[in-house]
């Protein structure tokens, strides 16, 4: 079983997560994993916080010479802004308490109230700072193991932005996955548009202005999965379950859909559902067939001309590109403060200015890439089990030899 967990607080010392369940032989470096902290940390409307921060991981176990050992792998990711936080966020009892880091006014639109009361917290900074989106840097690194997992076996996950406080992009072109994630790579926004990123751009900036923030949606799309992976038989092992589980745990996302997702409620059903085509000889698969990537290069194979169920059907995947979307709602740290009441006075009052994101919908879209990589690695060790990525390697080709055959 693959799983991971994390820890850290947005002002403490620093992030780790835990890995266990990776096969022995996989190749690591820090270097790989440093590319998506990058990535996660760029995006247009992001605040003075990631001027601080440059995520570096230091792995501090799993790995040696190069390679997982099969124990578990230990991710550190240490915050630079923690130097301005030492009485603040100290472990031990401070010899001053600065009451001005307390905080007793919860945000609309956070953790801080719910979790206040839940845990009894009198101090909200227990609750806000494990709530904070900072976490999702541990998820990053981890999942960028998860990504080089998948990559050994030629699936690729790719994220891109569709919407940003309004204003869409919609794709009308065929997917495909490695031009639009180049294009994401190439806008500050992750809209492989340009004229798009450009409106999207603006709409961030005139947000700003108003001190107020922006949500969004984005894409992630994964390539060369295997039909199989998770299964009919149990709601905990549906592929399609597990992954939206896995992207609406992402702070501040509020919704996921799978291929046509809510569109589904007005198109009728013989044009819901994709056909089935089936191709005997090699070299005759259609631009749709490609789009799947190279899970099953050999021919024969089933096939689909279209892809409205998401590359997911009875909770499995069938071979087709995985395609999710999901939303995230504006940040709630407002420069134009929202009504709100004091835990101590009980007295209404307007939230002070904080520093703040005007928007992190393409940092957001980085994460999910994470989160998705994550849970498809898991989904994938499920099918083909093994300790060592060769033993992997063969049962994944004996699987392939039957799906083939079938
Ligand atoms: C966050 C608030 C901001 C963001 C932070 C998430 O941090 P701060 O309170 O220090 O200004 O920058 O995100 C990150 C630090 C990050 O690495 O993504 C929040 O309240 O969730």
């Amino acid at each position: 079983m693959l799983r991971y967990l994390t820890s850290g607080e947005s002002h403490g010392k620093e992030l780790t997560a835990i890995i266990e369940g990776m096969p022995t032989g996989l190749d690591i470096a820090a270097a790989q994993i440093d590319r998506d902290l990058a990535r996660r940390q760029a995006g247009y409307g992001r605040g003075g916080r990631m001027r601080i921060e440059t995520d570096r991981v230091e792995i501090t176990s799993g790995v040696r010479w190069g390679m997982t050992t099969g124990s578990p792998i230990a991710l550190v990711i240490k915050n630079r802004d923690w130097e301005n936080w030492l009485e603040a966020m100290a472990v031990a009892i401070p010899d001053a308490v600065e009451d001005e880091r307390q905080v007793t006014r919860p945000r609309p639109g956070h953790a801080d109230l719910a979790g206040g009361i839940k845990y009894g917290h009198r101090d909200l900074r227990n609750v806000l700072e494990r709530s904070s989106a900072r976490e999702t840097a541990a998820r990053v690194a981890a999942g960028a193991v998860a990504k080089r997992l998948l990559e050994s076996f030629g699936i690729t996950v790719a994220s891109w932005v569709v919407e940003i406080g309004g204003v869409r992009w919609t794709r009308v072109r065929r997917l495909d996955a490695a031009r639009l994630f180049a294009g994401a790579e190439a806008s500050q926004v992750r809209c492989p548009d340009e004229g798009a990123s450009a409106r999207m751009m603006r709409r961030i900036d005139k947000a700003k202005a108003e001190g107020d923030s922006v949500g969004g949606v984005f894409e992630v799309a994964v390539t060369g999965v295997p039909p199989g992976l998770g299964s009919h038989v149990q709601w905990d092992r549906k592929l399609d379950a597990r992954l939206a589980a896995a992207l609406m745990s992402i702070q501040a996302i509020k919704g996921v859909e799978v291929g046509v997702g809510f569109k589904a409620a007005s198109i009728p059903g013989s044009k819901t559902h994709d056909e089935i085509f089936y191709m005997a000889k090699a070299g005759t698969m259609t631009k749709a067939a490609h789009a799947a990537g190279p899970w099953w290069p050999r021919s024969p194979r089933f096939y689909r001309k279209t892809n409205n169920a998401g590359g997911i059907e009875g909770g499995m995947s069938n071979g087709e590109p995985i395609m999710l979307r999901a939303v995230m709602k504006p940040i709630p740290t407002l420069y134009r403060p929202l009504r709100s009441v004091d835990i101590g006075t009980k007295e209404p009052f307007k939230a002070s200015v904080e520093r703040s994101d005007a928007c992190a919908v393409p940092a957001a879209a980085v994460v999910a890439e994470a989160a998705v990589a994550f849970e498809i690695a898991g989904a994938f060790m499920e099918k083909t089990g093994g300790d060592s990525l060769a033993e992997i390697k063969r049962n994944y080709e004996g699987y392939l030899a039957q799906v083939a055959e079938y």
